[in-house]
């Protein structure tokens, strides 16, 4: 072999092992670590606020087809909907100043059998802030049973069922994980919320997470796994929440694209850049991460950049950014949840587009093959619609306003933010012309 072919190989061989070392390199160190959870009044947990959209909502049904409806001097209001996937119906009696609710927790559609009620006075915090409400409970589904008893002998498990919920005896002996509250703040509709949940910190490279598990289907299990759901999505609530507070702030909130920190359980979850397979003791007591490595597929953008979530039952959610090449993310099939389009002007300043809530069904299927390919970005549509017309002293109204489409079909806000710090751009304004061209009113958008 001559001098240039050795060199030659020289070169292969050091462009052969530099992949295997990066390669070794970012696989993260294979780790287990299991955390410890508490269990904890729910009103305690700081996620009352968030699981409003989140919890299960009975709605006024005063046709509501049940049995023995108990008879009332004053009003009787009846309540349908569903929980934890059973149909639920109830009502709500009115006399004087007390409030009873007869629910059908042994789910035969009579109420005749359901013990009453009574509401207590108690102040509530939801999204709007602290509120007056009227709360009944605890109150238990026949089926639920109490975690101690899941394991526990075929006696242990009869005797759990054919107790009937005893409000006096569980104030007595304190709440447990099948327990859940109603709680009414205005006669339309009913909240059920869980009585308790489990609160813990995990640890995740050195750095503490407070997080929280909720038994959100109602059946005192804390392992039910489900999916994210796409934002406006009806919702479905047949599985339990695992909530991190994600950006360590010390609160349950949203993060930069509205994501929710509390998110259904599911097997996979996507943290600090890291895959976790997450499992839970049925009783709540504590959550393992393992840490993983999943076979990997690539998504191609072309040239458009962009921070993406994307979703799927098996993962959880999971944050993307791409930077016009193709980016990686597990095998599997996702749902498009919010995109953030990026762009450098000739100063070097970058601008960002974000999208409203993705009401069409964008899914994206990542195999390990071939990339997949998204067209999100230019070019972009500009559609005016009319909303509404409404008339007033001064005249006819005519009010309307202005969406943005990309190629994918994704609507974004109008008006980019600039120099990725949240500045918004100046706002459109809008110029109304005449067939000939000329300026017949000019204005700004009432929102922005
Ligand atoms: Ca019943
Ligand atoms: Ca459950
Ligand atoms: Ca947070």
């Amino acid at each position: 072999m001559n001098q240039l072919g050795r060199r030659w190989l020289a070169a292969l061989a050091i462009v052969a092992a530099f992949p295997i070392a990066l390669t070794a390199k970012e696989k993260p160190e294979k780790t287990q670590e299991t955390f410890k959870l508490e269990q904890v009044e729910l009103q305690n947990a700081g996620v009352e606020g968030l699981l409003e959209q989140q919890s299960s909502w009975l709605t006024r049904d005063d046709d509501a087809q049940v049995k023995g409806v108990p008879s009332s001097k004053g009003q009787v209001y009846l309540f349908t909907g569903t929980i934890g996937g059973r149909d639920v119906v109830g009502a709500i009696t009115v006399n004087n100043r007390t409030r009873t609710l007869h629910l059908d927790l042994n789910n035969n559609g009579d109420l005749s059998d359901d013990p009453p009620v009574v509401a207590q006075r108690v102040k509530s915090l939801y999204d709007q802030g602290w509120s007056q409400s009227y709360r009944f409970g605890p109150l238990r589904f026949e089926e639920s049973q109490k975690p101690s008893t899941l394991s526990g002998s075929a006696n242990e498990d009869s005797a759990a069922k054919t107790s009937k919920p005893n409000q006096e005896n569980r104030s007595k002996r304190g709440l447990d994980s099948a327990d859940f509250f109603v709680e009414q703040i205005d006669t339309g509709y009913l909240i059920v919320r869980p009585a308790v949940c489990r609160k813990g910190t995990i640890r995740v490279n050195n750095k503490s997470y407070m997080t929280v598990l909720i038994d959100a289907n109602f059946n005192g299990r804390y392992n039910d796994i489900g999916s994210p759901k796409r934002r406006g999505a009806e919702k479905t609530d047949k599985s339990d929440i695992f909530a991190i507070d994600r950006n360590a702030n010390g609160v349950f909130d949203f993060d930069e694209f509205r994501i929710s920190e509390l998110q259904p359980l599911t097997k996979l979850i996507q943290f600090q850049d890291s895959f976790y397979t997450v499992t839970v003791a049925q009783d709540g007591s504590s959550v393992t991460l393992d840490s993983q490595s999943p076979a990997m597929g690539k998504l191609d953008l072309g040239a458009t950049q962009a921070d993406l979530v994307v979703s799927s039952a098996d993962t959880g959610i999971i944050r993307l950014r791409c930077a016009g090449q193709p980016c990686s993310l597990p095998i599997g099939k996702y749902q498009l949840q919010a995109v953030q389009l990026r762009a450098m002007d000739e100063k070097k300043v970058e601008w960002g587009l974000s999208s409203n809530v993705i009401r069409n069904n964008i899914e994206i299927a990542i195999d390990v093959n071939k990339p997949a390919t998204l067209k999100l970005g230019p070019p972009l549509t500009m559609t005016v619609a009319e909303r509404s017309d409404r008339n007033s002293l001064s005249g006819r109204i005519v009010s309307f306003n202005v969406t943005c489409k990309d190629a994918a079909g994704v609507e974004y806000q109008v008006g980019a933010t600039r120099g990725g710090t949240g500045n918004r751009a100046p706002a459109p304004s809008v110029k109304i012309l005449d067939e000939a061209g000329a300026i017949l009113s000019t204005g700004q958008f009432e929102y922005g």
